[in-house]
């Protein structure tokens, strides 16, 4: 079929994108609508001792201003942590209370402190600005070194000494004792730098209350608004999740920040019901900046064994990383359940461990980032065994080859207590390897222009699609129009596509006639959660497969009666029931016309996560003077199972690439170590990569289906962001080795890769 299932069909949402008919929530009006504007901390950290509103409110156009004492007193609640762990030592993790509006102190820069709504949008900001704040400094801590320390500010009285988890995963002592056991131990230690999700649309909410039923409307958005309901509103509201519907449409970006809940979205619908009015809000850029949660920021110290021929005996990993001032829903998700479990990479390690404490920093709360843990993982076992192979004198290649599990160990329990299904990594690499010419790399490395060149490998393996269901429901109606409901919510994905690929495939149904339904919690779906851990095709494709199979069991049962013929004798194909050796037959529109429409249902659960992998090659050529670094050319060969759509898939990788080279090249968060105030607030001063940055990408597949998934698919949605930091930054490592350059930190800037190799010629 010309558009099935394996196809490069373009992107049909795009239409709409390109020609400014996209719907976003910012496009979406309300009569009588009012909107809202939030208040600030202009500091890190402080005692909250007032709020002075008293000028604001005779301003022009304010209706009210709403402070967390106005909150307290109405009952309103907290903010989910939805990931609560225990620590080693056991006891359960402090969950200090997380208040839309902070009560009594302030925790971050950029913490909501009061709600303005006014008529117009610039009333309800002058307003804010008039709102007086009565903030005692307190010390700020913004990295967890420095909120570990012995006399360091305390942030909450519920977690002494600014923990807020210690965790393990593995048997950290059993694993120490077998590194001491080892041949030989290579060490390192890296900084996964803080980053921004920068999604092209910042966050923004519409509340709607009525006052009638009581129920409200929260228009988000979000990567699911069955997820945001289910998070949201109990605990805010103390009323059950059926009181709110979420709706979700076109999103612009969200890489797991927009996965959560946040403040802002309880805040209208508190504002919605006090005022008898929708009340509406729109993130600014640098309240992006100030109040996304932001990623990564871990400091890792790693150990990997080796024996005496160069085999991996065991490796432990200690990381330090912040949650900031309040916990976010998955805030301690990433560093624990995540990341750990995906230490060992695509290695055979008998025993793995990880030791992780968390602190609470003066900074904006942490949370999942395109990946959320399994890049950190990768990055840090690829620079690991980069390492090893330097100091051991052997090709990265070949240290990995060597210890590398087979495609005959499948399906692999690793060190790390992970069980794989599938892959063929060695193969996947070599394939890599051929598509980049790594051969031929040292002629180019040869060229005479002044620039020193490298290459880097950056071998990945990440779980996708954690745990979960998903449902689907395919409606035929009488007319022959096809409507796939599903709940998760492509943020820019290209789900629309994938679905309609698949609905179109199964139904033998022209594309034209399908439309794809989501981001509404009214939609009439056996269950759903959305779109995080590059689960989107793995369950949602599970779910909408099943459904398919549903639809046609109950179009055949119907066709039987019109072919008289009894129901398991007549076969389905392109579009029509036939009864073979006949020449009867009827078209599946035709049975949903004759039946009054058809509904199918399902409902897809998957508790065992898949396993994309692949290879990530990159090039790069260091201006020794300058620092400035190039990339000259990439590769991926990556392994995701079954391959939908490569357009779409490979659109998904480019991106990846994109965000894990801006992550290594030039994006940093960084706040002052002494004030907490943020320096990197702006594009100003915050660098995103442009396009001049990047290379043509060279993406292709070496797929080996995945065994737990009925569809064979593994995730894609993340991939590109996990693999491209370890291939970087190794590559600029080779390109420096000549100075005896063995560690640098991302973001790899000029200036930081200019001041290394100063150090090193002084040194
Ligand atoms: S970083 Mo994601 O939405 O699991």
């Amino acid at each position: 079929m010309k558009f099935g299932v394996g196809q490069p069909f373009r992107r049909v949402e795009d239409q709409r994108f390109i020609t400014g008919t996209g719907r976003y929530t910012d496009d979406i009006h309300h009569d009588g609508e009012t909107h809202g504007f939030v208040v600030r901390s202009p500091v890190a950290h402080g005692l909250l001792n007032g709020v002075d509103a008293e000028a604001a409110r005779e301003m022009p156009g304010v209706l009210a201003i709403y402070t967390g004492a106005d909150l307290a007193a109405d009952g309103i609640g907290t903010l989910p942590a939805v990931i609560v762990l225990d620590h080693v030592e056991g006891g359960r993790m402090p969950t200090p209370p997380y208040h839309p509006l902070a009560r009594e102190k302030v925790t971050y820069l950029g913490q909501p402190v009061a709600f303005v709504v006014a008529e117009t949008a610039l009333q309800a900001q002058e307003a804010a600005e008039a709102v007086v704040l009565d903030i005692e400094d307190l010390p700020a801590v913004v990295d967890p070194v420095a909120a570990f320390a012995e006399g360091a500010p305390q942030l909450h009285p519920e977690a002494p000494g600014n923990l807020a988890l210690h965790w393990a995963h593995g048997d950290v002592t059993a694993t120490e004792a077998a590194l001491a056991a080892s041949h030989r131990v290579v060490e390192i230690e890296v900084v996964n730098n803080r980053i921004v999700v920068a999604s092209m649309e910042p966050r923004n909410a519409i509340g709607l209350h009525d006052a009638e039923t009581g129920d409200f409307t929260l228009v988000t958005g979000s990567q699911g608004s069955h997820m945001i309901r289910g998070w949201l509103f109990e605990q805010l509201f103390g009323e059950p999740a059926t009181k709110l519907r979420v709706i979700t449409p076109d999103v612009g970006g969200g890489f797991g920040m927009k996965a959560i809940p946040y403040p802002e979205q309880g805040l209208v619908l508190y504002a919605a019901r006090k005022l008898g009015r929708p009340v509406r809000w729109q993130s600014s850029r640098t309240e992006a900046f100030l109040s996304d949660t932001q990623g990564r920021d871990n400091l890792s110290r790693a150990r990997l064994g080796l024996d005496a021929d160069n085999r991996f005996t065991a490796l432990l990993v200690e990381t330090m990383v912040p949650c900031g001032g309040a916990l976010s829903a998955f805030g301690v998700y990433c560093p624990t359940l995540s990341g750990p479990p995906m230490a060992p990479g695509v290695y055979r390690i008998p025993i793995v461990a990880t030791d992780v404490r968390v602190a609470f920093t003066n900074t904006a709360p942490m949370d999942a980032y395109r990946g959320a843990g399994r890049p950190e993982a990768a990055y840090l076992i690829e620079r690991i065994v980069d390492k090893a192979a330097r100091e051991l004198g052997l090709a990265p290649e070949a240290l990995r080859a060597l210890n590398m599990i087979a495609p005959e160990d499948m399906p692999h329990r690793t060190g790390a207590d992970v069980t794989y299904d599938s892959g063929d990594f060695a193969a996947a690499m070599r394939a890599g390897m051929e598509a980049a010419d790594w051969a031929g790399f040292p002629a180019r490395r040869a060229q005479a222009d002044g620039l020193m060149r490298g290459i880097g490998l950056g071998y990945y393996i990440e779980r996708t699609g954690v745990p979960g269901k998903e449902g689907a429901v395919v409606e035929i109606s009488a007319g022959g129009a096809v409507t796939v409901h599903v709940g998760t919510q492509s943020t820019g994905q290209g789900h629309e596509t994938t679905y309609v690929q698949m609905t179109a495939e199964a139904l033998g149904i022209d594309v034209e006639r399908i439309t794809v339904k989501t981001g509404d919690t009214d939609q009439p779906l056996p269950s759903a959660g959305g779109t995080v851990a590059s689960r989107s095709m793995v369950h949602g494709g599970g779910a909408l497969r099943l459904a398919n199979g549903d639809l046609i069991g109950k179009a055949r049962a119907e066709a039987a009666k019109l072919l008289d013929a009894v129901p398991d004798e007549i076969a389905f194909e392109d579009g029509a029931f036939h009864v073979p050796g006949s020449n009867r037959h009827v078209g599946l529109l035709e049975v949903a016309a004759k039946a009054g429409g058809l509904t199918g249902v399902g409902d897809f659960e998957q508790m065992i996560g898949t396993f994309p992998n692949g290879a990530h090659i990159c090039e790069v050529a260091v201006d020794p003077e300058t620092g400035a670094i190039k990339v000259e050319r990439y590769t991926v060969v990556d392994d995701f199972g079954r391959t939908l759509n490569p357009l779409v898939l490979a659109g998904q990788v480019h991106g990846g690439i994109a965000q894990g080279i801006g992550q290594a090249m030039l994006e940093h968060v960084v706040y002052d170590p002494d004030s907490g105030q943020l320096l990197s607030g702006s594009f100003m001063d915050y660098a995103l990569p442009r396009a001049e940055d990047l290379p043509f990408f060279e993406v292709s597949t070496q797929n080996v289906p995945c065994t737990t998934n009925p569809l064979g698919i593994k995730g894609a949605g993340e991939a590109g962001a996990i693999g491209a930091p370890p291939a970087f930054v190794n590559a600029v490592i080779d390109a420096l080795a000549p100075f005896g350059i063995t560690e640098l930190d991302m973001p790899l800037t000029p200036f930081r890769v200019w001041e290394a190799i100063e150090a090193a010629k002084a040194g």
